[in-house]
């Protein structure tokens, strides 16, 4: 079954702002052999992996521009939110290319996508109505949830999407995925890690979130990226990163928390807020929260 069809199942609205993605994703995975191709000259500077997530950033925008449904959206690329049609019932987050740094030597990266029926995206993540993320690998898949089920669909020559798995659950395998270093862990985090490590766990950690998580949901375990010494609000975005993925993996049974809790209920303070993240199993979430209370 291709998206197109398998939209027809949800609000046609919502429909339309998931396929503008899908549109879009193809036109940014052309775009990687252009910039690819300059990276010899530029790339050790970074310039071509800026440009390429600015120029990402501007494909989706013109995307979401064109439904005429999206009241605004809002960028990890872009300080603040704009506003793109004033009669939309809508608004998106992105975050365009995110683990952009690994593009440069050819590793995954992926686009976050969330969407609330509201006319501001500074909401709390729970509101969303549907997210998705694009990860652009060997194959370049698009995994969406609308709150009920997560499915995956796989790019194909033609530029369509074809359905690969409905429906997803996250896996049972034992993998964790620990971003920030070790040598500054807070206490209550170095005791999960332990934990993890005693029963086994296997470390997988790319670099790339969205490529992270999608291991994840698929294999199972958990990715955190911690709170750390001297940054208690640790590194990923709330809006643009958290929300999104965590909203897609509790709709595939698994949970997503700063610690202490759900991040989906945190109500966002501003657009570039960042979250301690531990998203997974609920097996494992429930660790690090009984870790985390040990020091309340
Ligand atoms: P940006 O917000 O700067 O794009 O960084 C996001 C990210 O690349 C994630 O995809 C990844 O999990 C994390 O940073 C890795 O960070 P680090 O290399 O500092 O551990």
């Amino acid at each position: 079954m291709l998206l197109e069809e398998h939209l027809g199942r949800i609000d046609p609205d919502i429909g339309k702002i998931i396929l503008s993605i899908a549109k879009g994703a193809v036109i940014v995975k052309g775009g990687f052999l252009r910039a690819g191709t300059s990276a010899g000259t530029q790339n050790a500077s970074g310039e071509t992996q800026l440009e390429m997530d600015k120029w990402a950033d501007e494909v989706f925008f013109d995307g979401l521009k064109a439904t005429g449904i999206v009241a605004s959206a809002a960028s990890e690329e872009r300080d603040e939110a704009e506003m793109l049609s004033p009669s939309g019932r809508f608004s998106v987050t992105l975050d365009p290319l995110d683990g952009s740094s690994l593009m440069g030597i050819d590793l995954t990266v992926g686009t976050i996508v969330g969407i609330y029926r509201s006319n501001t995206p500074l909401r709390p993540g729970k509101e969303m109505v549907a997210a998705a993320y694009v990860l652009y690998g060997p194959l370049t898949v698009l995994v969406y949830t609308a709150g009920a089920g997560v499915h995956e669909f796989a790019l194909m020559d033609d530029g369509h999407f074809l359905l690969q798995n409905e429906n997803l659950t996250i896996g049972k395998e034992r993998i964790y995925s620990p971003g920030a270093l070790r040598k500054e862990y807070l206490p209550y985090h170095l005791r999960f890690i332990e934990r993890l490590e005693a029963e086994g766990y296997k470390l997988r950690f790319c670099g790339s979130f969205v490529a992270d998580v999608h291991q994840i949901l698929h294999k199972g375990g958990v990715f955190t990226y911690p709170a750390f010494q001297g940054k208690p609000q640790g590194k990923l975005r709330l809006l643009f990163e958290a929300n999104p993925m965590g909203f897609i993996v509790r709709s595939a049974g698994g949970r997503i928390s700063d610690g202490a809790r759900d991040i989906l209920s945190i109500v966002p303070e501003k657009l570039h807020q960042r979250v301690p993240i531990y998203v997974g199993g609920a097996k494992e979430i429930s660790i690090i929260e009984e870790e985390y209370m040990k020091e309340a």
